[in-house]
Order: C-alpha cells, then sequence, then structure tokens
C-alpha cells in the first residue's frame, strides 16, 4: 500500500468569508496556511486565489504566482494551482495561472456539470454578509454551469502537456471517468493518472461510501487498478473526514481543507491545520505512514521544483 499522500486545499473558490473567519483571503494568509498544513506533514497543496480586498475568488495569475512563490521559498511542499478557478471565469482565464506558473500539478475538471452552493445561503440572513459580492456568489450558483466541455478539456490538456505539468484530474461522477477515458483514447491523456474523486458537490455524486466504491471499480474496469493512484475529496462535514478514513482503509489518498469543508466537528468551524491534524491522527490508528513531499513526487511522476516556471 502506498504512503499516503495528503493534499489540503487551503482556501478554494466556493465558500465565503462569511461562512469561516479561518479562510485565508490574502496571498500572504494562503501561503502561511499552506506553510502550517506542510510543516505538520502534508505532501501537497491545492492552491486558488482571492482577491486580499473582500476575498472574492480572483483569474489574477499574479496572486497565484505571488501565492506559489511565497510557499515555495520556505518548503519542498508540492504546489497544486487549481485551473477551476471561480463562478464567472472563462476556461481561458481559469488556466492562466497554471500558464503561467507551469507548475508540477494542476487540476483537471473531468466534464461540465452543476456545482452548486446555493443551499449554504439558508444560514445567512443579507445584513449577515461581510462583503458585497457573498449573497449573490451562494444564490446565484443556483444558475451556475462549470463549463469543461471537450473542447475545454483538449485545450486543458495540451498545455499541461507542453508545460511538463501533471494534471490532477477532478472526477465528480462516473461520467467524468469515461471523460477521461476517451481523452485517453484520443490521445489526450496518458496513464498513470492522478484521479481525485470529488464526492458531495451538489451537482456531482454524493459524499457517501457507496459512491467511493462506484468511482474505484469504474476507474479500475476503465485504466487497471496497476495505471492510476486515487485521492478522496469528501465535501462538507462529517463526509471529509468518514470518506478520509475510508480511503486510508481501501490504500487511497486523502485531501482535506477549507476549500471543500469548514467544520472540524459538529457546529465547530476549524482552521486547515487542525484538519490536516485530524487526518494524521486517522492515518496514525490505521497506521498508513505519510508520504513526503519528495516521496510523493515520485509516486506521481512530478518533474521537480527546479521545472517550474515561478
Ligand atoms: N471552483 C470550483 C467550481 C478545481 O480547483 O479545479 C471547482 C474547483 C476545482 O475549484
Ligand atoms: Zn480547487
Amino acid at each position: 500500500m502506498d504512503k499516503l499522500i495528503l493534499t489540503c486545499a487551503v482556501t478554494g473558490s466556493a465558500t465565503v468569508p462569511t461562512q469561516s473567519p479561518y479562510i485565508p483571503i490574502s496571498p500572504e494568509q494562503i501561503a502561511a496556511d499552506a506553510l502550517a498544513c506542510a510543516e505538520l506533514g502534508a505532501s501537497a497543496i491545492h492552491i486558488h486565489a482571492r482577491d486580499p480586498k473582500n476575498g472574492k475568488p480572483s483569474a489574477d495569475p499574479r496572486l497565484m504566482k505571488q501565492i506559489a512563490q511565497t510557499i515555495k521559498a520556505k518548503s519542498e511542499v508540492i504546489v497544486g494551482i487549481s485551473t477551476g478557478g471561480g463562478i464567472g471565469m472563462t476556461p481561458a482565464e481559469r488556466l492562466e495561472p497554471a500558464r503561467i506558473c507551469e507548475p508540477e500539478l494542476a487540476s483537471f475538471n473531468l466534464g461540465t456539470m452543476n456545482f452548486s452552493l446555493h443551499t449554504a445561503a439558508r444560514h445567512f440572513a443579507q445584513e449577515d454578509y461581510l462583503y458585497d459580492w457573498e449573497e449573490e456568489h451562494l444564490k446565484g450558483s443556483k444558475r451556475f454551469i462549470f463549463r469543461n466541455t471537450f473542447e475545454d478539456m483538449e485545450l486543458f490538456a495540451q498545455t499541461m502537456k507542453a508545460k511538463n505539468i501533471k494534471p490532477e484530474f477532478e472526477a465528480y461522477d462516473l461520467g467524468h471517468l469515461h471523460n477521461l477515458k476517451f481523452l485517453e483514447k484520443t490521445g489526450f491523456a496518458e496513464p498513470p493518472y492522478w484521479i481525485q474523486f470529488v464526492l458531495g458537490v451538489l451537482g456531482g455524486l454524493s459524499a457517501s461510501p457507496e459512491s467511493l466504491v462506484m468511482m474505484v471499480q469504474t476507474a479500475n474496469q476503465l485504466f487497471g487498478k496497476e495505471h492510476y493512484r486515487f485521492s478522496v475529496i469528501g465535501v462538507g462535514y462529517p463526509m471529509q473526514f468518514r470518506l478520509a478514513a475510508t480511503a486510508l482503509a481501501m490504500g487511497g489518498h486523502v485531501r482535506v481543507g477549507l476549500e471543500d469543508n469548514i467544520f472540524i466537528r459538529r457546529g465547530q468551524l476549524a482552521s486547515n491545520s487542525q484538519m490536516v491534524e485530524k487526518v494524521l491522527r486517522l492515518a496514525q490508528e490505521l497506521e498508513r505512514e505519510l508520504a513526503s513531499p519528495s516521496e510523493a513526487r515520485a509516486l506521481l511522476g512530478l518533474k521537480g521544483l527546479s521545472a517550474v516556471a515561478y
């Protein structure tokens, strides 16, 4: 069984600052959370950028570069740059930070889908919001179509191949794995794959052990067990940690962090570090050793920090 590749997604673009005071907003705060999680033992950090003035998800590649540079200056941790961007960003805008920074790893979303956050709005009255963009961000996501057409995916694949960026494939549903198989057959993807099974997004598969087993069985049929590694993202509480425990037991890998969940216990908000510490405790009890960043690089076949452009 592989050593555990533990990823922390420290901020994302779905949650809004009003939901938790622990969500890092500025490049300095995002990098500081990343470094704290790396210090605890995270093998990789998945980063998004936000406008430091109001926490709104940002496509500004300069912000992402600043975050990546700050992390690289103080840690060997793997930095995965999001190409998921945020609501309202075009595929080209989403791809730009990775195109410029040429990271070792970047997310690659495997299909168009509904990706709605509107249920989170039920917890807040209009006067509760800290910033004027947040309520529409949550409520308006009922109309959001997270676009990843085959044409978009070919562009992402070509760009990442040209820059020697390893795609972190984000699969939210079974059909997304079939899309990856099509990309393989048409020459836009080649194994071994690094796949995040993202479970619990409203618009994708539910966050349940049954969903995880279906994803694993489908990936085994399509690619063969020896031709991919999977990590699990459980969206929301308690499934972030219950699916983490399931993944640990199955020999898979784990992603936690405030991009996908804001609670450490029912009703208790927490920081990225506290999320990482909770998974470390689970891994320790299940005797899954942690992969260091260099061990994770070897498992994933990454190009190394000397080859990035930030
Ligand atoms: N921003 C979400 C719509 C990724 O990082 O590639 C999806 C997302 C996934 O953020
Ligand atoms: Zn993301």
